[in-house]
């Protein structure tokens, strides 16, 4: 999620449609102690929880935070050796940071609170000072491409008024049946449906990381380009004050403390209507977690559900998901003044669209020649070194537009793959989603994270909160 260009401030009246039901909940009883081992290896610890939270990105850390605070006892397994999942700060060698994954939140009182909680502050992000200096050129040749042709502010404007028709999207999948028209329409149809050649580069800008973006179903360019996000563009985005939102996730590691296992995977579940039992390798030994409930935050792809006991229900909805490939890095660009953004634009495409693999945008940091170079994978899993061949590769075709740039250094490199995980418009027309949701709490299993809302933290959190008032604690 990115949003370099400030064509325009929407000028809309705006009522939230939103309310959150708050019940205070009751809980169930625990699992039955039964300590015999359950999966044919003796753990070297076993531990009992109220709720085993699986995925420590933007979601899950957020439930884990939420669960303590609200009375319930919580563990947290996480893959990677930190917190925060597509959250990533690089800091340079005098220690400043610029944060390489996300970026900005929508203000709302989910991120206000999870940010107060820590004491951590936020500022407003004004994205004018480098909206004005942005360039479009073509990172192929190095050919120059002009802006969008038309009025983009109308264009815009048009576009949110759609939006307002389908309020449900800011709830999560809750489509109605049968599905409405212009949401499953490819993206290419509805920008000819609704005359929206104007507004193509300004969602696609922010629109990042999906592949084939003129393929896709509107729905999920809705879904992410949404009204909550229009309303980021005319009341501004919030970010750490410090300009590190790995902060956020340093600091809930430190609340959580051995509630918390990372560098730990999966190796076995076992799932009823009583509770859960997950035993999960970690580097000091296996341990066994008894939940009473599970939490699930993590891109529910069959890839990254082995050792997970899935039920041919379960197999079936999650084998239907594709995904595309996103990356970014941290490049040193001397050569490019620091106020300006380069725009990767096609200049012979439909809607001068960046040709994937490619870079989206090279955006200038806080720091002198240090940029944020944000690079679409497409449908291909690429290496990093296919990703940051292509990055220097697109940075030295600046010379051919006139930039004195020296031979890019890689500083930092962030494999976001998956992303974003799709189903066909057929697929969501068919119901998938109804589907999916019915998932919701069978035995004692709650999912969250972005397949089941959208690629939105502060997004997230609320559909977060909801399930954990509405379903979570209510069950
Ligand atoms: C480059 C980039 C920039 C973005 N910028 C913004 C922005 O500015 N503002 C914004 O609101 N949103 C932004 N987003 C979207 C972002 O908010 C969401 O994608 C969000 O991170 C999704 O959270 P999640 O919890 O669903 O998934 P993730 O953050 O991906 O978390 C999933 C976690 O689960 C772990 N995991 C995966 N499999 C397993 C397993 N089998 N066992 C244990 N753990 C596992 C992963 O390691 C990861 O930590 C951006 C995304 C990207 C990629
Ligand atoms: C977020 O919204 C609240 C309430 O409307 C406001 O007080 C605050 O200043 C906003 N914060 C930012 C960083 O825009
Ligand atoms: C573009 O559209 C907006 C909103 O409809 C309008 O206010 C503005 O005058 C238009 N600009 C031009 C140059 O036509
Ligand atoms: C970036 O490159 C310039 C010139 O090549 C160099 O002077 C500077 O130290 C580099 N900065 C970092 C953080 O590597
Ligand atoms: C991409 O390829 C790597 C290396 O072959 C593999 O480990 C990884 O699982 C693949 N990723 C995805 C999302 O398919």
């Amino acid at each position: 999620m990115f949003f370099p260009v400030d064509p325009t401030r929407l000028v809309l009246v705006v009522s939230i449609w939103l309310g959150l039901a708050f019940s205070l909940p009751s809980f169930g009883p625990n699992l039955d102690d039964d300590t015999e081992s359950t999966f044919g290896k003796e753990p070297s610890d076993a531990i009992t929880r109220d709720v085993c939270v699986i995925g420590g990105g933007a979601a899950g850390t957020y439930a884990a935070i939420r669960l303590r605070e609200l009375g319930r006892s919580v563990v947290l397994v996480e893959r990677e050796e930190q917190l925060g999942g597509h959250t990533r700060t690089y800091y340079d060698p005098e220690g400043r940071p610029i944060d390489y994954g996300v970026w900005v939140y929508q203000n709302n009182t989910e991120a206000s609170n999870f940010f107060a909680h820590f004491n951590i502050p936020l500022t407003g992000q004004d994205f004018s000072r480098i909206s004005e200096g942005s360039q479009r050129i073509d990172l192929r040749t190095g050919q120059r491409v002009p802006p969008p042709s038309g009025n983009v502010t109308d264009a815009m404007m048009r576009y949110v008024q759609i939006l307002l028709q389908y309020p449900y999207l800011s709830d999560g999948w809750d489509l109605p049946d049968p599905v409405p028209e212009d949401l499953v329409l490819s993206f290419r149809e509805f920008i000819e449906k609704h005359d929206l050649g104007a507004a193509v580069e300004t969602i696609t800008l922010y629109v990042q990381g999906l592949g084939d973006i003129l393929s896709y179903p509107m729905v999920y360019i809705m879904k992410y380009f949404s009204f909550g996000v229009a309303l980021g563009v005319q009341s501004g985005f919030s970010t750490s004050a410090s300009r590190a939102n790995g902060e956020l996730f340093q600091a809930a590691r430190n609340e959580l403390g051995d509630d918390v296992l990372l560098s730990a995977t999966v190796a076995g579940m076992e799932r009823s209507d009583s509770g859960a039992r997950i035993l999960v390798a970690t580097p000091s030994g296996d341990v066994l977690i008894e939940a009473d409930k599970l939490i699930i935050a993590i891109p529910p792809l069959l890839k990254q559900l082995e050792n997970f006991d899935l039920n041919d229900q379960e197999r079936e909805l999650f084998g239907q998901f594709g995904n595309s490939y996103y990356y970014t890095t941290v490049l040193n660009l001397s050569g490019v003044p620091n106020e300006v953004q380069i725009l990767n634009r096609g200049a012979d495409t439909p809607y001068n669209i960046p040709v994937m693999p490619g870079t989206y945008v090279f955006y200038p940091s806080q720091i002198q020649t240090l940029f944020t170079g944000f690079f679409g994978g497409g449908s291909q899993n690429m290496t990093e070194d296919e990703v940051i061949q292509t990055i220097k590769d697109n940075a030295l075709q600046l010379r051919n537009a006139g930039f004195d740039v020296a031979d890019p250094e890689i500083l930092a490199y962030g494999n976001h793959s998956p992303f974003n995980l799709f189903v066909p418009a057929e697929a969501i027309a068919r119901g998938f989603y109804r589907n999916l949701y019915s998932l919701q709490g069978n035995r004692r299993t709650y999912y969250t994270g972005a397949a089941w809302h959208a690629h939105d933290s502060a997004a997230l959190w609320k559909f977060t909160e909801r399930l954990l008032n509405e379903r979570v604690f209510v069950d």
